[in-house]
């Protein structure tokens, strides 16, 4: 009796063993996850505990490499969606903005004064029925998306001066992505848009090549120190810029169900993680205004008129592009948006 049952484990750990190796034999060294910032910034770290989380829950066996900085493209970084397709990136957490020119319905969160800067807002459209059609949209094209992430919503420095109304904006030479609709809301505004990588923003602020440019202050203007380069900031909370973790559906469909469930919860929790940070703000203290504001910038809050006032000169923008985004689209997302903020107004800009 208890040979044979030496005997069963005998077979049973040679045909585990076997399994083990034929299974391990599938996974690559190192999956590569793409994200266009540095380490510093919460969207970074984002990217880190996912890679951490996933290590951990599968005890090492699907080891993520983060390339930082668009280390993984080489040219735009409005390339990587293109990159995720083709698996040349296994996974990335990606910003709308820098995908939208691939998946054209992303631009929705490029209408400009759209959300309201109201979180509430944007959270109903993330996870209703806008947030889901997205995510199959993306799937369509050859990406899983697992969860939503944050940079957060953009304001707009400068180093020459104050913004206040449109006219101030008259001829700043200001970097934005390289995706259209950015372009055109800058031109709109009477502003001198000009498209480049972040890597390469940095440097023009330095050489003073561009006066200004616009990004999340606890994302972005903070980690970079922009006060470096710009004295003066405007709240706008003109566009929100989410990120998107997703996996290359090449990559996805060689993981098995048990590994895909993994990973898609691991996804979810670096996911709410990275958008917590972001929203509270990487010091601990959800007042950046004030960070802003002790390291010498001049920072002004658009009043509900002045945001009028530049809402009025972007209606060209709206006339483009949403038919581009599909109309049925903006329209339902408005819909979540309204309901949101008739449930719970809309916390609104900071108080001066
Ligand atoms: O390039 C930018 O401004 C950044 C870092 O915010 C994005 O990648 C969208």
């Amino acid at each position: 009796m208890k040979a044979r049952w030496i005997g069963c484990l005998v077979v049973l750990s040679y045909v585990l063993g076997f399994a083990a190796v034929g299974f391990s034999a599938n996974y690559k060294p190192e999956y590569k996850m793409s994200i266009v910032v540095g380490p510093t910034t919460s969207w970074g770290m984002g990217g880190a505990k996912f890679a951490e989380l996933v290590k951990e829950r599968t005890n090492g066996r699907i080891n993520i490499k983060v390339y930082y900085s668009g280390q993984l493209y080489a040219g735009k970084q409005t390339n990587e969606f293109l990159l995720l397709k083709q698996g040349v990136a296994d996974f990335a957490l990606g910003s709308t903005i820098n995908w939208s020119p691939a998946v054209r319905e992303l631009n929705l969160f490029a209408l400009p004064f759209f959300f309201n800067g109201s979180y509430k807002a944007l959270d109903a459209v993330e996870s209703g029925d806008v947030g889901k059609k997205i995510f199959k949209i993306l799937d369509e094209k050859g990406v899983v998306a697992m969860g939503w992430g944050e940079n957060g919503f953009r304001e707009i420095t400068n180093s020459k001066r104050s913004v206040k109304k449109p006219a101030d904006l008259n001829g700043l030479k200001i970097r934005v992505v390289g995706s259209p609709i950015f372009i055109d809301i800058f031109k709109s505004l009477g502003a001198n848009p000009i498209s480049m990588n972040w890597g390469e923003a940095l440097s023009a602020f330095q050489a003073g090549t561009v006066d200004g440019q616009e990004n999340p202050v606890t994302g972005i203007i903070i980690p970079y120190k922009l006060w470096q380069v710009n004295k003066y900031c405007t709240f706008w909370n003109y566009v929100i810029d989410p990120l998107i973790l997703a996996v290359s559906k090449e990559t996805w469909n060689a993981f098995d169900a048990k590994n895909q469930a993994i990973i898609r919860k691991a996804a979810l929790d670096a996911a709410r993680w990275q958008k917590k940070s972001a929203r509270e703000g990487l010091e601990g203290s959800s007042d950046s205004l004030n960070i802003l504001k002790q390291n010498g910038m001049d920072v002004y809050v658009l009043t509900a008129e002045d945001v009028k006032a530049f809402k009025d000169k972007v209606k060209p923008v709206y006339d483009r592009w949403v038919p581009e985004i599909g109309a049925d689209l903006v329209q339902a997302a408005e819909k979540a948006v309204q309901s949101a903020e008739r449930k719970a107004p809309a916390k609104r800009l900071p108080k001066k």
